[in-house]
């Protein structure tokens, strides 16, 4: 609770289908702050670490391929219980399922090309914050 950061992220089929505007207006709409945002491309090894908890699972493969497949958009977001407050607006991992009003819901189909990434936590936002962002970047 309190103010906190979270790391929100635009993954490859996002970016390639043009939703970048929507999805930030969303952010910005709700009166969360974004302290910093960038559109890179991760490197293996960058996927590799920022997606390390999932290394034993049978989708890990086809997840680094997907996300080191085109640009994402990534950003930190601040405001009162970000962390929650975002993962509530992206909706459930997998698109079907995903009610309509979270971008997920609205946007995704699929179970693995879901269109966005939250962290899940305060302690992995700091974590992925690191991976992604410069102290410099951030303001
Ligand atoms: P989420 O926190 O909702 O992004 O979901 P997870 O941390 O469980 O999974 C991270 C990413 O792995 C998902 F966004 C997509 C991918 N994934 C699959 O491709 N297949 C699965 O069965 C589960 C996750």
């Amino acid at each position: 609770m309190g103010v906190e950061r979270t790391l929100l992220m635009i993954k490859p089929d996002g970016v390639r289908r043009g939703l970048v505007g929507e999805i930030i207006s969303r952010f910005e709409r709700k009166g969360l702050r974004i302290r910093a945002l960038k559109m890179f491309r991760f490197t293996r090894s960058m996927a590799e670490e920022f997606y390390s908890m999932h290394r034993d699972k049978p989708f890990f493969e086809s997840l680094i391929n997907f996300i080191t497949s085109g640009p994402v958009v990534a950003m930190v977001l601040e405001g009162d219980s970000a962390v929650c407050v975002v993962r509530n607006m992206i909706g459930p991992t997998d698109g079907r399922e995903a009610p309509p009003g979270t971008i997920r819901g609205d946007y995704a189909l699929s179970k693995s090309e879901n269109v966005v990434h939250a962290s899940d936590s305060v302690e992995n936002a700091e974590r992925e914050i690191g991976i992604v962002f410069s102290e410099n970047e951030i303001f």
